[in-house]
């Protein structure tokens, strides 16, 4: 078909996932011609995006791509490649593009939207769609083809999408703290290290926990390694989780290390999480360390692995929802 672009062809179920109604809504609406369909030579029927959003923009049906106009077929390709192909390429240039273009609100938009959906975990997104991103933007900023003015607005947008996933973000779950079944809080102290102004990362291991349903102190950037310990103590916390950005070094984490040490205290256990591009290449060596377990982990998806995987002895799962 001339002219028509053949990836935005959906099926019946794909029109149904984005009106939210059942395929066989879709094939009755097909079958009365109210939604323009064509026939595969296998005889089955495909329904243009274009057509799919003016029939919603007619009967007032909100979609998830209805605040993206015009880029409504831009953003169905990329969140399709996302979700079903594990492939985030589209993400990431649609983004730079609107970024240069002056919509850094769209960036906010998609990362909310592709964070919200059922069928795509968030540590996923972080790693494979807001890591790539900002590495773009730094590399782009580096080479001069980016203002130092836009760079914070790509970071602007990516931090706004986490706090609006962030589960603790909205008023009572400010004010209601988490508990486990048996009335125990789940509470971790999350935050970048002294003299670290990068927290994506860090955001990105708060919202996860929130999510999981744990209370998080977060500390945001540049916070003391006696912060981290002093809030632990005072909130009774089990997971400290600090993240280390370049420029923070061997000798920022080794000094974190010996700070956490000397304030820990045996009656108050808690796990400690090393994460960030820096840490990646930590060797603590041979250091005995009194935390309940001490991890370096470079990624979320890791992140994920790690507190899936931990005994009953050590915690139990992490993300284990509450009852
Ligand atoms: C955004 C940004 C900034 C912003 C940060 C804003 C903010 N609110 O966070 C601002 C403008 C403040 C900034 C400042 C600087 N920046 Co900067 N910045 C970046 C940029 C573009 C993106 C970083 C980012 O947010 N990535 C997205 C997050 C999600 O990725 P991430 O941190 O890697 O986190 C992932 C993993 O590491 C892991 N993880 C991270 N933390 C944790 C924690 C836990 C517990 C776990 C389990 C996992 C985990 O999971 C995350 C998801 O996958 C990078 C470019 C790049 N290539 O990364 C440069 C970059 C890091 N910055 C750089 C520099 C040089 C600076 C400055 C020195 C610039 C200057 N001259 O002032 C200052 C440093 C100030 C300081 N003392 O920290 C360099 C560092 C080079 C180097 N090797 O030393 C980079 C690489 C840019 C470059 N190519 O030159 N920067």
């Amino acid at each position: 078909m001339q002219g028509f672009n053949s990836e935005l062809f959906l099926t019946t179920t794909e029109v149904g996932d984005l009106l939210d109604v059942h395929p066989s809504t879709v094939k009755r609406w097909s079958d009365s011609g109210e939604l323009r369909t064509k026939k595969t030579d296998g005889g089955h029927r495909r329904i243009y995006l274009r057509d799919v959003m003016s029939f919603a923009k007619e009967r007032g049906v909100p979609t998830y791509l209805t605040p993206f106009a015009p880029y409504e077929s831009h953003v169905w390709l990329a969140v399709r490649d996302a979700v079903r192909h594990d492939d985030f390429d589209r993400i990431v240039s649609l983004s730079m593009g609107w970024l240069v273009r002056g919509y850094p609100r769209r960036i906010t938009a998609l990362l909310r939207e592709l964070g919200s959906r059922p069928d795509l975990s968030l540590a996923r997104l972080c790693d494979r769609a807001i890591r790539p991103l900002m590495a773009q933007v730094g590399t782009a900023w580096r080479e001069g083809r980016l203002r130092i003015g836009e760079e914070h607005m790509a970071s602007q947008a990516a931090m706004e999408a986490l706090i609006c996933l962030s589960q603790g973000s909205g008023p009572e779950a400010m004010l209601t703290p988490s508990r486990n079944g048996d009335g125990s809080h789940r509470v971790a102290v999350v935050g970048a290290m002294e003299g670290d102004h990068h927290h994506l990362g860090a955001m990105c291991a708060r919202v996860l926990l929130e999510q999981a349903g744990w209370t998080v102190f977060y500390l945001g950037a540049d916070t003391p390694a006696e912060e981290f310990a002093a809030i632990q103590r005072a909130q009774g916390a089990s997971l400290i989780c600090v993240s280390f950005s370049p420029p923070g070094s061997a000798a920022h984490m080794r000094r974190c290390l010996d700070v956490l040490r000397e304030f820990y205290r045996s009656h108050l256990p808690y796990d400690l999480v090393f994460g960030g591009v820096s840490s990646e290449t930590f060797e603590p060596g041979r250091v005995s360390t009194p935390f309940r377990s001490f991890e370096i982990i470079p990624s979320m998806e890791s992140f994920l692995e790690w507190g899936r995987n931990r005994t009953e002895d050590q915690g139990g799962d992490l993300w284990r929802k509450l009852g």
